[in-house]
C-alpha cells in the first residue's frame, strides 16, 4: 500500500502502537504525514459563540451547562440574530475564518428558536465566514435544512471510547452521537468530530476514542481535541491535569490515522505553554479556537495568538467559502 494513503482500516493495536512510540518518533512521523497533505506555515482559526447557554438537560460530566451540576452558569436564552451577526463581524475583523456556534441543547427540535438559528447561519454564511454549528442531537432533515442554509460544518464530539461513554454521559449513547453524525453526513455537511482529554480514561480509551474515529467511512474533516476545562461543581472537578504529553500523543496520532483532517488545538490551550503548543502545531495540530471566550470559559485573547503565530512564522488559513464541494476532501 502507499505509504501516505488515507486508511480506514485502522486495528486498535496499531493505534495503541502508535500511541505508545517512543514519544519523538511519534512526533517525527506525524510531522511528516501533516506536510505531506497540508501546508504546515496554515492554521485555521476559529471563533466560538454560545448563542443558548445553560440549563441543558443532558447530564455530559465535564460540562458547566447541564441541569445537572451546580456550576454557576447562568442560563441565557438564545440570542437575537443581530448579536450574532455583530459577534461574528468582530470575530471576522480579528482574524477568524470560521464562526461555530454552540447551543446547550439535547437536540434540535423544529420550532421558532430552530428557525432562529438557519436565520443566523445564513447571515453568518453571508459574511464568508466557514459557519460551524454545534446544537446537539439533529436528524437528517434538520441537517438539510441547515445546509441548504448554508452551515459548512456541524460539531458533535464522541469524547471518549465507546466503552467509558456511559461514565462521561448517562443520558445518551455513543450510538446516538454516531447517529446524528451520520445524518450531517447524509446531508452533505461536513463533520467536525472529537474529543476530550481529562475524563478519568486511559490510554486505551484514548486509542478507543481516535480508533472509533479513524474507522468511519469518512474521517471528520475536524477533529478537535480538547483538554478538559474543569468546572467547579462537576463530577470531574478536582480530576488530575492531563499530561502534556499524552496531549500531544493524542494529536499526533489523529494526525497520522486521519491525515487530510483539521486537528484542532480546542479547549484547554491557556494550561498549555506556548512551547508545548508548538509542538502540538509540530505534531500536526492545524487548527485552534482563538477569542478570549469558549461557550462559557476563558480562552487565549486574539492578539496574543496571532502574535505567537506570526513568532512561529505560521499564519492563518482562508475560509473554505468557494463554489467547490467542501467534504470531498477527506474521503
Ligand atoms: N450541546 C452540544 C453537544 O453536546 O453536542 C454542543 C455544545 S458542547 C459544549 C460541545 C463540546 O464541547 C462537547 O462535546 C465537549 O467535547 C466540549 N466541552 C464541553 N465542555 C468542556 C470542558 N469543560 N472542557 C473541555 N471540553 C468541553
Ligand atoms: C469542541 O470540541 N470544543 C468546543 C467546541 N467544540 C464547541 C467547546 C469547548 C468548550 C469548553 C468549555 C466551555 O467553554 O464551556
Ligand atoms: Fe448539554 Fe452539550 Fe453540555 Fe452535554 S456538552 S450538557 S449536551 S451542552
Amino acid at each position: 500500500m502507499e505509504p501516505r494513503a488515507v486508511r480506514h482500516d485502522w486495528t486498535r493495536e496499531e493505534i495503541q502502537g502508535l500511541y505508545e512510540l517512543p514519544f519523538l518518533d511519534l512526533v517525527f512521523q506525524a510531522a511528516e504525514v501533516h506536510r505531506t497533505h497540508h501546508n504546515a506555515r496554515e492554521v485555521q482559526v476559529c471563533s466560538l459563540l454560545s448563542i443558548k447557554t445553560g440549563g441543558c438537560p443532558e447530564d455530559c460530566g465535564y460540562c458547566s451547562q447541564s441541569v445537572h451540576h451546580q456550576t454557576g452558569v447562568e442560563v441565557q436564552p438564545l440570542l437575537q440574530v443581530e448579536e450574532v451577526i455583530a459577534a461574528a463581524e468582530r470575530a471576522k475583523e480579528a482574524g477568524a475564518t470560521r464562526f461555530c456556534m454552540g447551543a446547550a441543547w439535547r437536540e434540535v427540535r423544529d420550532n421558532r428558536a430552530f428557525e432562529r438559528v438557519l436565520e443566523m447561519v445564513r447571515a453568518v454564511r453571508s459574511m464568508d465566514l466557514e459557519v460551524c454549528c454545534t446544537l446537539g442531537m439533529l436528524t437528517e432533515a434538520q441537517a438539510e435544512k441547515l445546509k441548504e442554509a448554508g452551515l459548512y460544518a456541524y460539531n458533535h464530539n464522541i469524547d471518549t471510547s465507546p466503552e467509558n461513554y456511559s461514565s462521561v454521559c448517562s443520558t445518551r449513547t455513543i450510538e446516538d452521537r454516531l447517529d446524528t453524525l451520520e445524518a450531517a453526513r447524509n446531508a452533505g455537511l461536513t463533520v467536525c468530530c472529537g474529543g476530550i482529554l481529562g475524563l478519568g480514561e486511559n490510554d486505551g480509551d484514548r486509542v478507543g476514542m481516535l480508533h472509533t474515529l479513524a474507522t468511519l467511512q469518512h474521517h471528520p474533516e475536524s477533529v478537535p481535541i480538547n483538554s478538559l476545562v474543569q468546572i467547579e461543581g462537576t463530577p470531574f472537578a478536582g480530576n488530575p491535569e492531563v499530561s502534556v504529553w499524552d496531549f500531544i500523543r493524542t494529536i499526533a496520532v489523529a494526525r497520522i490515522t486521519m491525515p487530510k483532517a483539521m486537528v484542532r488545538l480546542a479547549a484547554g490551550r491557556l494550561n498549555l505553554s506556548r512551547e508545548a503548543q508548538a509542538l502540538a502545531f509540530l505534531a500536526g495540530a492545524n487548527s485552534i479556537f482563538a477569542g478570549e471566550k469558549l461557550l462559557t470559559t476563558p480562552n487565549p485573547e486574539f492578539n496574543e495568538d496571532l502574535e505567537f503565530l506570526s513568532h512561529l512564522g505560521m499564519r492563518g488559513k482562508l475560509p473554505d467559502v468557494g463554489e467547490k464541494t467542501p467534504a470531498q476532501c477527506c474521503s
